[in-house]
């Protein structure tokens, strides 16, 4: 089991974590790209024809609907594009982004003082707030929203000093909450909520100083804790899909490079240098799926812009800066696909509301 920790106070932990990586090491600015090359390959294209087995049409009846056609298109993203105001919203305690209608687009969720505010995205914008806890909520420890029940909707999860609590949504609220872990659970350096043995349902992970505990979701509880690796970070931890099998792995920022210890459902596995040599980030680093090809690339925000190194499935290739510049937030970076195009997008909270730079 996860030992006990230190109470450490979180303010709007989440962001703030995020955000101070030390011992940075800065990416040399990369050759601008005169001409980013965007790759549009359309790969499905369906149409059901609806035509067998119909019934006689009379006279007074409507003709029979098209068949909808569904089509897929497959871009690979080379670069973020220019900002795009997407709300003028604010939020009192803290802003998250993740997807709590289940329509594949990330939601905008202002942690208010009243409760937790839904701004959900329609792709181009956040839409009109509607309050889903009907009044104010709290998280003594941090707040998460991910899809820990499998249902595609990402959950409110509070973790507090007596358990774990999740509130399912419903789409259009959060609640019931109950006690996932039937009492207290902490981690010596930080937690993470990732599917890490691709189950669709999103787990409770403990960094801790012996190593990475894992307390899997039923999709009503999270089961006792197993022990996946021996294996800690000399600067930060985090997990992320970086091989693209659907099961979040363990990324290990050492002082020598990025080390990824991939997630084998059950354990994870030996670790590699992913980078080769140092590689930090001056303001943040995230793992997160710019490119859209289902690996989740190592994305560091520098001085300079935000650079990419998109995943190959076994080290992280070159970097281009996909910013071109500077691109900085007033309050905190976030990554996630706000338009359901497959892309993670950048989020930044500023001042005066949520601007969205596209990944295209
Ligand atoms: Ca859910
Ligand atoms: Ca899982
Ligand atoms: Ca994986
Ligand atoms: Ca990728």
């Amino acid at each position: 089991m996860p030992s006990s920790s230190k109470n450490i106070k979180r303010i709007s932990a989440i962001i703030l974590l995020s955000i101070i990586v030390s011992g940075c090491i800065t990416i040399q600015t990369a050759p601008i790209q005169e001409e980013p090359q965007v790759e549009v390959t359309p790969i499905v294209i369906e149409a059901e024809n609806a035509s067998e087995a119909q019934p006689a049409i009379t006279d007074d009846k409507p003709a029979e609907p098209l068949a909808q056609e569904k089509i897929t298109i497959i871009t690979q993203a080379t670069q973020f594009g220019a900002g795009e105001k997407w709300s003028g919203g604010v939020c009192d305690i803290a802003c998250y982004f993740a997807d709590v209608t289940g329509d594949g687009m990330v939601d905008f969720i202002a942690h208010d003082n009243e409760g937790l505010m839904v701004l959900p995205s329609n792709g181009t914008t956040f839409g009109t707030h509607t309050n889903w806890t009907g009044g104010p909520v709290s998280c003594h420890k941090n707040c998460y929203f991910k899809d820990v029940t499998g249902d595609g909707k990402a959950d409110f999860v509070a973790h507090d000093n007596d358990g774990v609590y999740v509130l399912p949504s419903t789409g259009t609220s959060f609640g019931p909450g109950t006690n996932w872990t039937g009492g207290p659970v902490s981690c010596d350096n930080e937690c993470f909520l990732e599917d890490v043995n691709g189950d669709q349902k999103v787990d409770f992970v403990a960094a801790d100083n012996d190593g990475v505990w894992v307390l899997p979701s039923t999709g009503a509880n999270f089961g006792a804790g197993e022990k996946w690796t021996g294996g800690v970070c000399d600067i930060a931890c985090f997990f992320a899909d970086v091989t693209g099998d659907g099961m979040a792995d363990f990324i290990a920022q050492d002082y020598d490079g990025i080390y990824v210890l991939p997630s084998t459902g059950s354990n994870f596995g030996a670790h590699s240098n992913w980078t080769g040599a140092g590689s930090g980030c001056d303001i943040a680093c995230f793992f997160a799926d710019a490119t859209g090809d289902g690996k989740a690339d190592y994305i560091a925000q520098d001085l300079e812009g935000i650079f990419v190194l998109p995943s190959t499935g076994s080290n992280f290739g070159q970097f281009s800066n996909w910013s071109g510049g500077p691109a900085t937030c007033d309050y905190a970076c976030f990554l996630g696909d706000v338009n359901g195009d497959g892309t993670s997008d950048f989020i930044a909270q500023d001042e005066d509301g949520i601007w969205v730079l596209p990944a295209k």
